[in-house]
């Protein structure tokens, strides 16, 4: 075995080479793993006693793609795309052997390959578009070759990884060998091809099936109408699709030229240089630095559930769905039976759409126990209480816990903005009790706040966040104030939408400036579907606000056909000259002139008092880092990613903007306007959160 550089062996077997890639952590592209590949292949070629090369890689994956970390730096070493002439045009044929996930530039690697074999539990994937750009090495011009226009607007526009058996049935795969001996099966594919004098076979030569897309421009309109709702907003899938087409109706070299024009303009843009922060960010997340990754964690085992309201079943759903048995309890045996309802049906819906067998709903059902007695929890090795929110109601609860559960086990709170350390003073083991705020729908929202308590013990900290992974959720560990980190920024733009409501905005102006920034709605729209009635009391109600007269007058929202809105029967939501005289009402009624607020002061007024509100969270200690704040944001409240989240965005307006709006806006407004410290300071010196250590 001979050692071109530190990640890459060339070694013989026979006449078969073998070039190894040993760069972990995911054998990324980077400059030391190109100039390896290009030396290994110069040195196979030349070697007149090879007749055919195998490409494979040690550790957990093949080439797992372009090395990102490495982007917007200068370049150094060979070019990929040299690496990717010098393979493609081998005068004897490469073999890529992939275990693990071919992804981006990997693949694209793979298929200047001539020939592709993988275990069945490899895959493969373009997932560029996540990180806002295209496969910018060829991908979109050799993947339609093989796979066919179809489903490669589908893989490149949705980044998804595809199973090596589906891989095998499009031909992006040549052959599958056995799991485990993937080696093995390369070399013996490898002489078979050498035996057989098989062709060297080029995907960029394959054109019949961009040539059958040609002049069939219906296919990307009919993609781009499908799919036009989850695309809105980002520049990448659009970019994509633009690649695909240049390969249906351009020659292989022009196709490339078109690929890298495009690939460019995303690039430079603002939207890939966002995404790719917070594909960094939700990895840095996990990151606790005072508790270290090999910190013990006490094994779940099993898992209570206090509350089999909403949030109490979606909370239990995630934890079947991990194949963790858990038992829910409530007090009155009808909601029980109607929590529980709730739960199958849920399930049934997915097995409907075709994404669950109805076995695999009768296993996961057949994990979830209700229980009418706490008691019942006495063996959990983790309880989150998913009650009503209100202190009284959560001591007392925590209260019975603590005299009911095992030792050591994980007490926690799903409250959303209550005091976790007064919580905790109900036990006599604040050690052991957390928050962990789940956002609702619980079984469909990414994000959860793990909130610590100022006792909390690490081994605690530690287990929640592992379950959060095990479950399938981003954990962000944040510290107690009121509403933790996400509803304590919310906070903020909820009264700065109704302050400008009041100020001569309507609702539908506020939420048409927020949707078109890129949340999936604006906060009335988002009131309406949640209810106007959350935490509204009929008997208290004495038309003091806008959404006190709402109620009273029953329009609680989209469930009761009114609310900000008015909604016809299929939900579709238009203003509301009811909501509209309302409004006219209490400006009057407060003395009020309204005058007419353009969009970009909507636009800051409800976005740059949360990026002061995040700037005072980071001061407090409350998030661990800026990007933090951003990973809650972008999983639990609908940022749009390709903005990078409130804190990055704050960096990208500029800090000193924000800064000079909250102070122009406290002089006028008072002091909820008043700047954090932090970003005074930020200003002060020329900085922005991207700079705190
Ligand atoms: C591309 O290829 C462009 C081309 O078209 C060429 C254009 C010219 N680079 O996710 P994990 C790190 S774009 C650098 O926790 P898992 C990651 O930060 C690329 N670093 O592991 C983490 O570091 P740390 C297209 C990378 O097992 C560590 O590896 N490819 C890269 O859950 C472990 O990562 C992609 O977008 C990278 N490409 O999942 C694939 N990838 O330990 C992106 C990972 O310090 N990667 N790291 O926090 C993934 O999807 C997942 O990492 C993977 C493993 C599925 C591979």
């Amino acid at each position: 075995m001979t050692a071109i550089n530190p990640v890459t062996d060339l070694s013989r077997d026979g006449d078969i080479a073998i070039v190894t890639l040993n760069s972990p952590p995911v054998n990324a592209l980077s400059a030391a793993v190109r100039d390896g590949l290009k030396g290994a292949f110069d040195a196979a070629i030349q070697d007149p006693a090879v007749k055919a090369i195998v490409l494979i890689c040690e550790g957990k994956t093949f080439i797992a793609g372009a090395d990102i970390s490495e982007f917007g730096k200068p370049p150094k070493g060979a070019s990929l795309f040299d690496v990717e002439d010098t393979i493609e045009s081998a005068p004897k044929p490469v073999i890529a052997a992939i275990h693990g996930t071919a992804l981006g530039g990997g693949l694209e690697v793979a298929l200047c390959a001539h020939y592709r074999i993988a275990v069945p539990s490899a895959k493969c994937g373009l997932p560029e578009v996540n990180i806002g750009i295209l496969p910018g090495a060829g991908g979109t011009q050799r993947l339609p070759r093989i796979v066919g226009v179809e489903e490669a607007l589908a893989m490149v526009t949705s980044g998804k990884h595809v199973g090596a058996k589906q891989c095998l049935a499009s031909g992006l795969i040549d052959e599958l060998a056995p799991e485990g001996d993937l080696r093995a099966a390369a070399l013996a594919f490898a002489r078979k091809i050498v035996r057989e004098a098989r062709p060297l076979r080029k995907v960029r030569d394959l054109n019949e099936k961009v040539e059958a897309a040609r002049g069939h421009p219906e296919i990307f309109a009919e993609f781009r109408k499908a799919n036009a709702r989850k695309f809105r907003g980002f520049m990448a899938p659009e970019h994509n699709i633009r690649a695909i087409e240049a390969a249906v109706n351009l020659p292989f070299n022009d196709g490339l030229k078109e690929e890298r024009r495009l690939f460019m303009e995303l690039f430079s843009g603002p939207q890939a240089p966002a995404q790719r922060y917070v594909f960094f960010a939700e990895r840095q997340v996990w990151k606790l630095p005072d508790v270290p990754d090999d910190t013990p964690q006490i094994p779940v085992k099993k898992v209570g559930i206090i509350g089999a309201g909403t949030m109490g079943g979606g909370i239990a759903m995630n934890f079947a769905n991990a194949g963790i048995p858990v038992t829910i309890v409530e007090v009155k045996d009808e909601a029980l039976k109607r929590g529980l309802s709730v739960i199958r049906k849920n399930y049934d819906n997915t097995a409907a759409k075709g994404r669950l067998s109805a076995a695999d709903v009768e296993r996961r059902m057949g994990l979830i126990t209700g229980a009418l007695e706490l008691e019942k929890l006495a063996d959990c090795d983790l309880i989150i209480e998913a009650v009503f929110e209100r202190m009284d109601i959560k001591k007392d609860v925590f209260a019975r816990l603590d005299r009911i559960a095992k030792d050591g086990a994980v007490l926690a709170s799903n409250t959303s903005y209550l005091n976790i350390d007064e919580i905790a003073g109900a036990t006599r083991r604040p050690q052991s009790v957390i928050g962990m705020h789940f956002f609702s729908p619980a079984n469909v929202m990414r994000l959860l706040e793990v909130v610590r308590g100022e006792k909390t013990s690490k081994p605690v900290i530690a287990t929640a966040m592992g379950i959060a992974r095990k479950i399938g959720k981003i954990g962000v560990l944040v510290g107690v104030c009121p509403g933790f980190v996400g509803n304590r920024m919310l906070s903020q733009r909820q009264r700065e939408a109704q302050k400008l409501v009041m100020e001569g905005a309507m609702p539908w102006d506020v939420d048409r400036v927020l949707y078109d920034f890129g949340f999936p709605m604006g906060p009335f729209a988002m009131s309406d579907l949640a209810g106007l009635d959350i935490g509204w009391v009929k008997e208290n109600s004495r038309s003091e606000t806008i959404r006190d007269c709402l109620c009273e007058m029953d329009r609680r929202g989209q469930k009761t056909g009114a609310g900000y809105y008015d909604y016809d029967e299929k939900r579709n939501r238009r203003p509301s000259p009811v909501t509209e005289k309302i409004i006219t009402e209490f400006r009057t009624k407060a003395g009020v002139t309204p005058r007419k607020i353009d969009d970009a002061e909507i636009l800051e007024r409800c976005i740059f008092p949360m990026i002061n509100e995040g700037a005072k969270i980071l001061e407090e200690g409350k998030a661990i880092r800026a990007s933090d704040i951003d990973v809650v944001w972008i999983n639990g409240y609908g940022w749009p990613v390709y903005r990078g989240g409130p804190m990055y965005y704050g960096d990208f307006v500029g800090l000193d903007k924000v800064l000079s709006r909250m102070r122009s806006w406290q002089a006028s407004m008072g002091d909820a306007f008043k700047p954090a410290a932090l970003l005074e300071r930020l200003v002060a010196e020329s900085k922005g959160f991207k700079d705190l250590k």
